[in-house]
C-alpha cells in the first residue's frame, strides 16, 4: 500500500511538473528577427503569473510606458494580468526593466531570465523596448490564462542597420488615423524605428497646410478613380481624405511612444497634380490641372522657373517641420519628366540665369532638378533638417549631404554610397510590397504587378561585398515600401505586408552570415499566429 502511495505521489509530481512545463505554455526566444545570441542556462525557469510585477525605475516616464506596453502585450497573448510598479516585491516574481549605463549600443538590449527574475536592460529606453518586443514574441499564445514558463537564458541583441523603415503611400489611397496607427504598431512589433509617410501625390494631397487651404479642399479629392490597370473606364465616386495637422501630430506622438520617427514625404517636383490642381499658377503652363483619377507618371510638374514655386514649397515645409520633428524630410524627386521644363520660358530663363549647362550625361533640365533640390535642401538645412530623395536626384547633381533612397534596384544606392552619400536601400527587386507575393494571387487579386515572394525578400543583401569599405559605411538603412494604387482598404494593406515584413525585419536586424531562410520559416508560424491574434489579414507565402 505504502509503495502504491509513493508511486501515485511520484506520478502526481510528474503530472504537476509536466503541467507547469506544458509545451504550450513555455516561452521560446527564437523569434523574428532572431536575436544575436540566445544562451540557455541550466537553472530553473522564471514563472510568469497573475502575481508577476513589471518593475520600472521610478521617475522615468519612458520606462513606465515601456512597462505598460509589456503588460498590454502579455495580456493579449496569455490573458495574464501583470502589475506595473516601481518596487520589486520580494515574494512575487518580477520582470525588471532597467537602464544600464555600461551597455553598448543605443538600440541594444539584454534579457536575463533566472528563477528569481526576468531582467530586460539596455542603455536606452529604446533598447529596452526592443527587448520587450522580443519577450512578447517569445510568449505562447494562450486561449485561457495560465502561468507561463520562461526558461532560464541570456538573450542579447542589437540591430545591424540604424535606419529600419517602412513606407506607406497615403496619396493613392487614404488610410484613416487608426489604420496608420495599426501600421505603426506593426513597425514596432518588427523592431523598426522609422515610418516614412508618403503624403502627397498626383491622386491626392493628404496633409493640411493652413496657408494653402485649397490643397486639401481641392487637391485631396479626385472626381473618380480608374478601374483596373488604367482602363478607359472610371468609377463614379469622388475619392478623398486628408490628415489635419492635429491628426498628424497625434500620429507623430503615437509613433514616438513606440520609438519610431515619422519622416514625411512631400514629393517634388513631380507627382504634384494634387497641388497643381489647387494652385495652377505653380505649374509651367498655368493649367488647368486635375487631381489625377488614374495611375502613372505625369508630365505636369512644378515649375522650376517661377519664384512662387519656391515660396510655396518653403511655406509648406515651414508648417511641416512644426508637425514633424524628424531629422530628415523626404523631398521625393522621383519620376519627374522634363517635357514641360523644356518648353517653359520661365524654366529656360532659370537655366540661363543659373548658368546651367547640359552635357552628354545630363540635360540642362535634368540639372535644373539639381538646382531645385539643392535650393530646398539649403532652406531645410537652415532650419536644422536634412533631406532624403529618391535615387533620381543623383542624376541631377545634388550635394553629397543628400541621403539617397535607392528604389530603381540597388544600382543608384551603390553609386551614391561610392560618391559619399548616405544611402537607404529599398529596391523594387526586394522591397516593393505592392508587388504580388504568390502566383495564386496573380489570378485572384488585382495588384500593380511584379512578383516578390517571401523567400526573395529574405535573400536581400543590402551591402554587397564588392563595395569599397568606405561606401559600405554609408549604407545605413533598409526600408520596404507599400505603394497603394491598388490597395483600397486596410485588409489589403495588412495582406501585402504580412508576412513579408517579417523577412525585411530580419534583414534590418541580423548580420548576413546568420541569415538562414529554412530556419526563418520555422520561426515564422508563431509570429503569424500573433498577427492573427490581433485580427490581421496574412498572406500565404511561397
Ligand atoms: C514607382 S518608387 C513610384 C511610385 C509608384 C510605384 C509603384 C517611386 C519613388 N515611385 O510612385 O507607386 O513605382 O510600384
Amino acid at each position: 500500500m505504502k509503495k502504491l502511495f509513493g508511486f501515485i505521489l511520484i506520478l502526481m509530481c510528474i503530472m504537476q511538473f509536466s503541467n507547469s512545463y506544458a509545451a504550450d505554455s513555455i516561452a521560446d526566444y527564437k523569434v523574428v528577427p532572431l536575436p544575436k545570441s540566445i544562451v540557455m542556462q541550466k537553472g530553473e525557469p522564471f514563472v510568469m503569473s497573475n502575481t508577476t510585477n513589471v518593475v520600472y525605475p521610478e521617475g522615468n516616464d519612458l520606462m513606465k510606458r515601456n512597462a505598460e506596453f509589456l503588460v498590454e502585450y502579455v495580456k493579449k497573448s496569455t490573458g495574464l494580468t501583470l502589475t506595473v510598479t516601481t518596487k520589486p516585491q520580494k515574494k512575487a516574481s518580477n520582470i525588471i526593466l532597467s537602464l544600464d549605463k555600461k551597455a553598448v549600443g543605443t538600440e541594444a538590449y539584454k534579457i536575463v531570465v533566472t528563477k528569481k527574475s526576468a531582467v530586460i536592460s539596455g542603455l536606452t529606453p529604446n533598447g529596452v523596448f526592443y527587448g520587450i518586443q522580443t519577450l512578447r514574441k517569445s510568449l505562447p499564445i494562450l486561449s485561457t490564462a495560465a502561468d507561463v514558463t520562461l526558461p532560464a537564458a541570456t538573450v542579447t541583441d542589437s540591430p545591424r542597420f540604424s535606419y529600419r523603415g517602412m513606407m506607406l503611400d497615403c496619396g493613392r489611397h487614404f488610410f484613416p488615423v487608426d489604420v496608420v496607427k495599426e501600421y505603426i504598431d506593426l513597425l514596432a512589433l518588427h523592431g523598426m524605428n522609422t515610418f516614412h509617410w508618403h503624403l502627397t501625390e498626383d491622386q491626392g494631397w493628404r496633409i493640411e497646410i493652413k496657408k494653402y487651404p485649397e490643397l486639401t479642399k481641392i487637391g485631396s479629392v479626385r472626381k473618380h478613380t480608374v478601374i483596373g490597370h488604367n482602363s478607359p473606364v472610371y468609377d463614379d465616386t469622388p475619392y478623398g481624405g486628408f490628415y489635419t495637422q492635429e491628426q498628424a501630430k497625434e500620429i507623430v506622438a503615437y509613433a514616438k511612444e513606440r520609438y519610431i520617427t515619422v519622416i514625411p514625404e512631400i514629393d517634388m517636383p513631380g507627382h504634384m497634380l494634387g497641388a497643381l490642381a489647387s494652385y495652377p499658377e505653380l505649374g509651367c503652363t498655368g493649367g488647368p490641372y486635375e487631381v489625377s483619377p488614374s495611375w502613372g507618371v505625369f508630365d505636369d510638374i512644378l515649375c522650376a522657373g517661377k519664384e512662387k514655386t519656391f515660396k510655396f514649397i518653403e511655406d509648406v515645409l515651414d508648417e511641416l517641420i512644426e508637425i514633424f520633428p524628424s531629422e530628415y524630410i523626404h523631398l521625393g524627386g522621383d519620376e519627374a519628366p522634363k517635357t514641360c521644363w523644356e518648353k517653359c520660358p520661365n524654366c529656360q530663363q532659370r537655366i540661363k540665369d543659373e548658368h546651367i549647362v547640359g552635357d552628354e550625361k545630363q540635360s540642362a533640365e535634368a540639372k535644373l532638378q539639381g538646382y531645385f533640390v539643392k535650393r530646398i535642401e539649403k532652406y531645410l538645412n537652415s532650419k536644422g533638417r536634412k533631406i532624403i530623395g529618391w535615387d533620381e536626384i543623383l542624376d541631377a547633381d545634388v550635394n553629397q549631404s543628400a541621403t539617397i533612397m535607392s528604389w530603381r534596384g540597388m544600382e543608384g544606392g551603390l553609386r551614391a554610397s561610392e560618391m559619399g552619400h548616405d544611402v537607404i536601400m529599398s529596391p523594387t527587386t526586394y522591397a516593393y510590397f505592392d508587388y504580388y507575393q504568390t502566383k495564386a494571387d496573380t489570378k485572384s487579386i488585382l495588384l500593380i504587378g511584379g512578383y516578390l515572394p517571401l523567400s526573395k525578400v529574405y535573400s536581400f543583401e543590402p551591402v554587397p561585398a564588392t563595395l569599397s569599405d568606405n561606401a559600405k559605411k554609408h549604407i545605413f538603412g533598409v526600408q520596404a515600401n507599400l505603394w497603394t494604387e491598388y490597395l483600397t482598404c486596410k485588409g489589403l494593406v495588412e495582406y501585402q505586408v504580412l508576412p513579408r515584413m517579417a523577412a525585411i525585419s530580419e534583414i534590418q536586424w541580423i548580420n548576413s552570415d546568420k541569415k538562414n531562410y529554412d530556419n526563418f520559416v520555422t520561426r515564422l508560424p508563431h509570429l503569424i499566429d500573433l498577427y492573427k491574434l490581433y485580427g490581421l489579414t496574412v498572406a500565404q507565402y511561397e
